[in-house]
Formats: C-alpha cells, sequence, structure tokens
C-alpha cells in the first residue's frame, strides 16, 4: 500500500509510525485511518518488528482528532475511502497488535487524537505537548476507550473533567495525572522513544504478548461499549446539535448550544 496521509519506516526491529498532515495539526481523515491500520497490521504480521512507535510530523501535534473540514451531516466524508472512518478499527489494531506501542506525543493531542496516545502502551511526551478532550465543544464524543479506558487510566473524577470542561494539560500535569510514562524536551522525544524501545527489545517477546494480553483482558468489555458508542455518534453527527458543533470550529465562531438544552 503506498502511503499519502502517513509515514511508515521499519529499522532494527522498531516500525515507526508517523501521521503526516501537520498543516492540520496532524488531524486524520477517512484515508488516514485506513493507513494507520494498514501499518499496523505490517507491523503485527512483520516478525523482524518488536516494537511500535506512533508519533505525529512536525514539532506542533501529535494529532487533533478527526479533520473538522471534512466532517458533515453524514459523519466524515467518505468519497476518499469508499467507507465510513474507521476509527474504532483503529482502536482495536492499537490495542490488539501483540507488541508493545510507544506513543511520541510530540505536541497537540487532542480530541480523537488524545483518545490515540491514551490507548498506546506506553506514551512519552514533549515537555511541549498538550492535552486534552474537545467533543463536547465540537459537537462529538468517544463514548469507547476514549472516556472508560480513560477513566482506567486517570481515575474517574479527572477522565469526567478532561472530558466536561475540553481543557488543555501541560506535558507536566499528563505525568502528575498518570497519563504518560516520561516526560523529556521536544529535540530528545525520538532518542527517548527508541531508548525505550531499544529496552523493550531485550525482553522476551512472547511474555511482553501475554502481559499486554493479560491488562488487555480487564477492559476488553469496552469492545461491545465502543460498538456501540461509534454507533451512537454516527447517528449523533446528523443532528443539529452536533452540527452547530462542528460548524462553530470551522466558521471560527463561539459555539452556542443553548438551545439544545431541553
Ligand atoms: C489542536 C489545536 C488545539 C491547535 O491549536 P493552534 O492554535 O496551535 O492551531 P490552529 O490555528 O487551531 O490550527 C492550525 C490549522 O490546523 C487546522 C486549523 O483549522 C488550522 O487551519 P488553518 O487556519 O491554518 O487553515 N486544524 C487543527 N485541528 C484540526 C482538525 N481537528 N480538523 C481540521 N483542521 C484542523 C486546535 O487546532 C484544535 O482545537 N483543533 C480541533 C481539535 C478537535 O476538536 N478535534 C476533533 C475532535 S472529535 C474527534 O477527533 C473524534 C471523535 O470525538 C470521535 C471519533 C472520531 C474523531
Amino acid at each position: 500500500m503506498q502511503f499519502q496521509d502517513i509515514i511508515y519506516e521499519k529499522a532494527e526491529g522498531i516500525a515507526t509510525i508517523t501521521i503526516n498532515r501537520p498543516e492540520v495539526r496532524n488531524a486524520f481523515r477517512t484515508p488516514t485511518v485506513d493507513e494507520l491500520i494498514a501499518a499496523f497490521q505490517d507491523a503485527w504480521w512483520d516478525h523482524s518488528v518488536g516494537v511500535v512507535i506512533f508519533t505525529g510530523a512536525g514539532d506542533k501535534a501529535f494529532c487533533a482528532g478527526g479533520d473538522q473540514s471534512e466532517r458533515g451531516a453524514s459523519g466524515y466524508d467518505t468519497s476518499a475511502a469508499g467507507h465510513e472512518m474507521n476509527v474504532e478499527g483503529l482502536h482495536a489494531i492499537i490495542r490488539n497488535i501483540p507488541k508493545p506501542v510507544i506513543a511520541a506525543v510530540n505536541g497537540f493531542a487532542i480530541g480523537g487524537g488524545h483518545v490515540l496516545h491514551v490507548i498506546c502502551d506506553i506514551s512519552i511526551a514533549s515537555e511541549t505537548a498538550r492535552f486534552g478532550q474537545t467533543g463536547p465543544r465540537v459537537g462529538s464524543f468517544d463514548a469507547g476507550y476514549g472516556s472508560s479506558y480513560l477513566a482506567r487510566v486517570v481515575g474517574e473524577k479527572k477522565a469526567r473533567e478532561i472530558w466536561y470542561f475540553c481543557r488543555q494539560y501541560t506535558a507536566q500535569e499528563a505525568f502528575q495525572m498518570g497519563l504518560v510514562n516520561a516526560v523529556v524536551s521536544a529535540d530528545k522525544l525520538m532518542d527517548e522513544a527508541r531508548a525505550w524501545a531499544n529496552e523493550l527489545l531485550q525482553k522476551s517477546p512472547t511474555a511482553l504478548k501475554f502481559l499486554k494480553y493479560s491488562f488487555n483482558a480487564d477492559t476488553a468489555h469496552i469492545a461491545g461499549i465502543s460498538n456501540m458508542a461509534m454507533s451512537a455518534l454516527e447517528l449523533y453527527y446528523q443532528t443539529d446539535e452536533a452540527l452547530e458543533g462542528v460548524n462553530a470550529f470551522n466558521q471560527r465562531r463561539p459555539v452556542d448550544f443553548s438551545k439544545f438544552r431541553k
């Protein structure tokens, strides 16, 4: 598969997957998600790969979530890929690939982009990284892994704060709440991610695989919740309420949900 929206590299046991849309803070569109799934699939089956590093191009963003310029009353644009955006499939493959996935968070990890790093096994952040959800502001939500699993990571109160208030958090704040494993200066981020990956490459791959699946088993029920959540999201995107959120973002105006409070 030829990649347009991502860069996929393999060297010395490490597969590096980079979302390459820096002009939109690495927001993903439907083909981006397909390419990410294809890259993770390749890394899954390639026996020379022991660890995946997941990052974003440039120095501004890891990923700013779904591309809001491609969102309308039928959800995200399907014309380029011929099907709905398969975010659920992307979450599933990051969870299920039997190798550790390290998120190297090099800037904004926001909205659906924040969910991506949350699902990764390990997150290493640059000092410049910023974390947050935006769903209730832009007319969206992730009621699957994005919320339930986040609550496992940072606790119920903090997860509710993160989703309800749509605030941004610094890398140090993320470290303090257990949302990332380490914080390093921006120029050291990829070296640090590779150092963690190299440490993992010295460990038993089968032991790592079983440990990952054991950790996953405890939250495996969220897959079913995610099925319902993503189906509900497709319906919600068709509402005037959800459209008010996305239109306000795209028109760069304040959002007004007041008439939907019924
Ligand atoms: C990420 C953030 C905080 C960055 O802010 P800033 O000030 O550094 O940059 P700016 O000017 O907002 O963005 C730079 C350019 O990137 C585009 C902007 O429109 C802008 O374009 P130009 O003006 O240069 O033409 N851009 C940024 N994020 C974009 C996006 N997501 N889609 C399309 N274009 C985007 C700030 O940009 C921000 O808050 N972005 C929006 C974050 C967001 O709300 N994401 C979607 C959440 S919903 C979601 O991801 C989702 C879900 O909830 C469930 C399932 C699937 C997806």
